[in-house]
C-alpha cells in the first residue's frame, strides 16, 4: 500500500527537473524528508507501534497501524525461535518508513536507482541481521533480486547499502548533525531562519497587494500599481478578465520610484452579504494630486468582477507631493475601516508649522478610522463613537493615531489559532527618513513620533524635546545599513508551517532583506531574527525554490492564513517582473490532512489561464554581498523629456530620468538567495553596477531620501 504510494510520488518526481540535480549533503545541510517528498511532522496522537517516531517523523496513527499489521503478517510466518530473535529486526526495519529521513533511507529521491523495499543498511548492522535473520527478508520485501542474493552475504549487504553513508540505518539515528534540533526551524550560526518558497504567480507589474474575500472561496486578488486587479482561483489559475480595471484613472508612471498609483484594496468583512470592496489610489483632479478611497460593489452577474459603475468616493485627500502616499486599508474586528495615510511627501514632513503628522487637524500622516457600514443611505461614512479625538475641536474626528510618516503595509494579527493570544494587534512598518526603518504596534489615540522622532532617535530636536510629545516607540527599528524602506508584513497564523506561529515576518524593499520578530512572552521584548533562504538541501522539495527578486513590495495572507510576499526585479509600475511567493518552513509541516481546505465553489465566466511557474531552485551560489549604496550626491538636473504632473515631483523625477538615460542596457534583475545570513548575488543575475543602480532607485514605499541631495550615505 505504502509502496504504491511512493511509486506514484516517484513517477511525479521524475518529471520535476529540480529533483534530478544531484546534490551532496554537506555538513549541516540535513534534509528531513518523508516518502511523500514532504517535510516530517509531529503526529497528532502517539504512535503505539513505531514509538521511536511518536514525537516527530513521517507517520500518523493510521500509517502506524498499517505498519503494525504488516509486522504481524510477517512475524506470524516465523517459527517461534526465529520470532524470538528476529521480530525486533522486523519492527526496526518497518518503522523506518516513519523516520524523518525516510526519503533518504529508502533512496527515494534518486530516480536513477531502483526503489528500495528495505531501508538502506549500514554494513555492520546488515551483517548482523543477515547472520541471524536473513529469512525475514523473504516476507518483508517483494523484491526477487534481494531474495536471490540471500546466500551471498557480501552481495546482499552491498545491495542494501546506501551511497550516502550518512543516512544508513541505524547510524543515522546517532548522527548528531542529523538529529540535533530536528523539527525546529533551521537556523544558521548567526540565527538566520532558513525558509523556502513556492512560486504562486508571476508576470505581475508591481504587485502592491494580494487579498482574499473571506467568503470561503479561497480566491485571491492581486492588485498591480497601474490599477488592475486580477482574480486567482485556489489552484493558482488566473481569470483572464480583471476583477477591477481602473488603470484609466489611476495616476502613476513607468518611472521606477513612482510611489503613486493603485495602492490598496480590502474586502468588506461581510463581503459575502454586502458585496463591497474598498480601494485606495492616486488620482489627479483639477491639476491637483489626491489619494482617493472608494467603494465598489461586486457585479450582480459575475462574482469575479466588480461593477465598474458602482464606484462611490468615500474620501479624497489632497497630496502636496508625489511621494509618501500611504496606501493600506484594513477592516478591524470592530467592523471599522482603517486607513493609513502618508505625511504628504517631500523630506522631513515640511508642511505647515510642524508638519502634517503631528498636526491632528490634517488627515495626512495618520491612521484614520471610519465606519462605512450601513452607508447605502445617509452619509458615506460615519465617525465611530469611540474615536479618540472626537472631543478635540482642533482634531479631525477620523484620526485614530498620529505621528506616522509613511506606513507601508499594516496588518491585524489573527491571534493564536488555539489560545487567540495576540488577536487584534495592529502591526505596521513605518518607512523612515535618513536613518531608521521601524515596526510599530498601533493603538488608539497614540502618537507614533514622526517628525519629532525617527525610529528611537530624535529627528526634529525641538519637537522631540517637548515633554507633551508622549510618543510610542517602535517595537523594532533598524538602521539604513540593513535596508532603507521597510515593508510591513504579518504575524504568521497559518496551518501548514506550525513552527512559524506567532512570528511577525516582514522585509525591506530596498535591500531585499526578509526579517522576523518574535515576542518573548516573559519580557515582552521582540526578538529579531533575519530570514534567509534554506541552504544546502533544505529547500530540495518538489516545487520549492530558494531565491527571490530583491524589491519586496508587499506581504499577504491567504484565506487560510498562509503567508506570501510579492517582489519584483524591476520596480516599475509597467514592468511585468513581479512574482508572488508563498513562504514555507520545511523543518516541520502540519500532520497530513490537518490543513485541508474545502473551497466554496466559484462560478467562472471568464477564460481561465493556468499558472506556469518560471522560477528555479538554485543549487549554486557565489558569495558576493551586494554593497550598500555609496552615492552621496544627487545627479545634476537636466530638462526631462516628460514632465510629471505636480511641480513638487520634478526634482526627484528628473533625477530618476537622468539615471534611466544613463542606463544603456535593460537590467537583469538581481536574484537573491542567502548564505550565512548574507545576501548572495546569483551568477548570471545582475552585475554589480546594475545592482547598485537598483539600490539607487527607490519606488513605492521608499522615499525621496534615496535621491535627496541633503541625505548622506548611511
Ligand atoms: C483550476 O480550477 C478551475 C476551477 O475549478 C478549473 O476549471 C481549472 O481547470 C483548474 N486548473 C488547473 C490547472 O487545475
Ligand atoms: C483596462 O482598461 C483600459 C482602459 O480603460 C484598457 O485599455 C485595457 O485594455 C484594460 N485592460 C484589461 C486587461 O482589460
Ligand atoms: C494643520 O493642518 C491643517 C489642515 O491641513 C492646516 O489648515 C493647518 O494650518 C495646520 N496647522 C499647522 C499648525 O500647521
Ligand atoms: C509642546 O507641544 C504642545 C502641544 O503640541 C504645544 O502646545 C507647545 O507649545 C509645545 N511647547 C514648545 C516649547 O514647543
Ligand atoms: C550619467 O552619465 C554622465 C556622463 O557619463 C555622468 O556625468 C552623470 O553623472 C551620470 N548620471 C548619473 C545619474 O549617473
Ligand atoms: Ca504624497
Ligand atoms: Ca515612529
Amino acid at each position: 500500500m505504502a509502496l504504491a504510494g511512493w511509486r506514484t510520488a516517484l513517477a511525479r518526481l521524475v518529471l520535476l527537473p529540480l529533483a534530478l540535480a544531484p546534490l551532496r549533503a554537506g555538513p549541516g545541510s540535513a534534509h528531513p524528508q518523508c516518502l511523500d517528498f514532504k517535510p516530517p511532522f509531529r503526529p497528532p496522537r502517539p504512535l503505539p507501534f513505531c514509538e521511536q517516531y511518536t514525537a516527530f517523523g513521517c507517520c500518523d496513527a493510521e500509517q502506524d497501524a498499517a505498519l503494525s499489521r504488516r509486522y504481524w503478517a510477517v512475524t506470524s510466518r516465523l517459527e517461534p525461535d526465529t520470532f524470538a530473535v528476529c521480530a525486533a529486526y522486523v519492527r526496526d526495519l518497518l518503522c523506518q518508513e516513519c523516520s524523518p529521513y525516510a526519503a533518504h533511507l529508502f533512496d527515494a529521491e534518486d530516480p536513477s536507482t531502483p526503489l528500495r523495499t528495505v531501508p538502506g543498511l549500514c554494513k555492520d548492522y546488515c551483517i548482523d541481521v543477515w547472520q541471524k535473520c536473513r529469512i525475514i527478508f523473504r516476507h518483508l520485501s517483494p523484491d526477487p533480486e534481494l531474495w536471490a542474493l540471500e546466500t551471498n552475504r557480501a552481495k546482499f549487504c552491498r545491495y542494501l547499502s546506501l551511497d550516502d553513508a550518512d543516512y544508513c540505518f541505524p547510524r543515522l539515528l546517532v548522527n548528531e548533525n542529523l538529529n540535533v534540533n530536528l523539527g525546529q526551524v533551521r537556523a544558521d550560526t548567526e540565527g538566520c531562519l532558513e525558509l523556502c518558497l513556492v512560486e504562486v504567480a508571476n508576470g505581475l507589474r508591481n504587485p502592491v497587494a494580494m487579498v482574499h474575500a473571506n467568503d470561503g472561496t479561497h480566491r485571491f486578488f492581486v492588485a498591480e500599481q497601474v490599477g488592475l486587479i486580477w482574480t486567482y482561483l485556489p489552484n493558482h489559475s488566473r481569470l483572464e478578465k480583471p476583477f477591477l480595471n481602473i488603470s484609466e484613472v489611476v495616476l502613476t508612471s513607468p518611472w521606477e520610484g513612482d510611489e503613486r498609483g493603485f495602492l490598496g484594496i480590502v474586502f468588506h468583512p461581510q463581503f459575502k452579504h454586502t458585496g463591497k470592496v474598498y480601494v485606495y489610489y492616486s488620482v489627479e483632479v483639477d491639476y491637483e494630486e489626491r489619494i482617493r478611497i472608494s467603494e465598489f460593489k461586486i457585479s450582480p452577474d459575475d462574482m469575479n468582477t466588480v461593477d465598474h459603475r458602482s464606484e462611490r468616493i468615500i474620501l479624497e485627500i489632497e497630496e502636496p507631493a508625489s511621494n509618501h502616499n500611504g496606501g493600506q486599508l484594513l477592516f478591524g474586528d470592530d467592523g471599522y475601516l482603517y486607513i493609513f495615510t502618508g505625511d504628504g511627501g517631500m523630506a522631513g514632513d515640511p508642511f505647515g508649522k510642524f508638519g502634517n503628522s503631528q498636526n491632528k487637524s490634517a488627515l495626512l500622516g495618520k491612521v484614520l478610522r471610519i465606519d462605512v457600514n450601513h452607508n447605502d443611505r445617509g452619509p458615506l461614512y460615519r465617525i465611530p463613537p469611540d474615536n479618540p479625538f472626537i472631543d478635540d475641536p482642533s482634531a479631525r474626528p477620523e484620526v485614530y493615531a498620529y505621528g506616522v510618516r509613511n506606513m507601508w503595509r499594516c496588518s491585524f494579527d489573527r491571534g493564536d489559532p488555539i489560545t487567540k493570544q495576540g488577536q487584534g494587534r495592529l502591526f505596521c512598518g513605518d518607512v523612515g527618513q535618513n536613518k531608521f526603518e521601524e515596526v510599530d504596534i498601533i493603538e488608539k489615540g497614540k502618537n507614533y513620533g514622526w517628525r519629532a522622532r525617527e525610529g528611537f532617535e530624535c529627528y526634529d530636536k525641538k519637537l522631540c524635546a517637548n515633554s507633551s510629545l508622549d510618543d510610542v516607540l517602535p517595537i523594532y527599528a533598524y538602521p539604513h545599513k540593513m535596508g532603507k524602506s521597510v515593508t510591513g508584513g504579518y504575524v504568521y497564523r497559518g496551518c501548514q508551517s506550525p513552527n512559524l506561529n506567532g512570528l511577525y515576518i516582514f522585509g525591506d524593499f530596498m535591500s531585499g532583506r526578509l526579517m522576523s520578530l518574535r515576542e518573548n512572552e516573559a519580557t515582552r521584548q521582540w526578538q529579531y531574527n533575519e530570514i534567509c533562504m534554506g541552504r544546502g538541501q533544505t529547500c530540495m522539495f518538489p516545487g520549492m525554490i530558494n531565491n527571490y527578486y530583491q524589491y519586496i513590495i508587499s506581504f499577504a495572507e491567504d484565506e487560510a492564513g498562509e503567508l506570501y510576499f510579492m517582489s519584483t526585479g524591476v520596480p516599475s509600475a509597467t514592468s511585468p517582473r513581479g512574482v508572488i511567493y508563498k513562504m514555507v518552513d520545511t523543518s516541520r509541516r502540519a500532520p497530513p490532512g490537518k490543513c485541508q481546505i474545502k473551497a466554496a465553489p466559484v462560478k467562472v465566466k471568464s477564460r481561465i489561464i493556468s499558472f506556469e511557474p518560471r522560477e528555479k531552485f538554485i543549487s549554486k551560489t557565489v558569495t558576493v554581498r551586494p554593497k550598500p549604496r555609496t552615492t552621496t550626491k544627487a545627479p545634476r538636473r537636466s530638462s526631462p523629456t516628460i514632465r510629471p504632473t505636480s511641480s513638487s515631483t520634478a526634482d526627484w523625477a528628473e533625477q530618476i530620468l537622468q539615471l534611466l538615460k544613463n542606463r544603456s542596457v535593460t537590467p537583469t534583475a538581481p536574484i537573491l538567495t542567502q548564505q550565512g545570513g548574507s545576501l548572495v548575488e546569483e551568477v548570471g543575475g545582475g552585475k554589480e553596477s546594475q545592482l547598485q543602480h537598483f539600490h539607487l532607485i527607490g519606488m513605492v514605499p521608499s522615499d525621496c531620501s534615496t535621491i535627496n541631495p541633503q541625505v548622506g550615505t548611511e
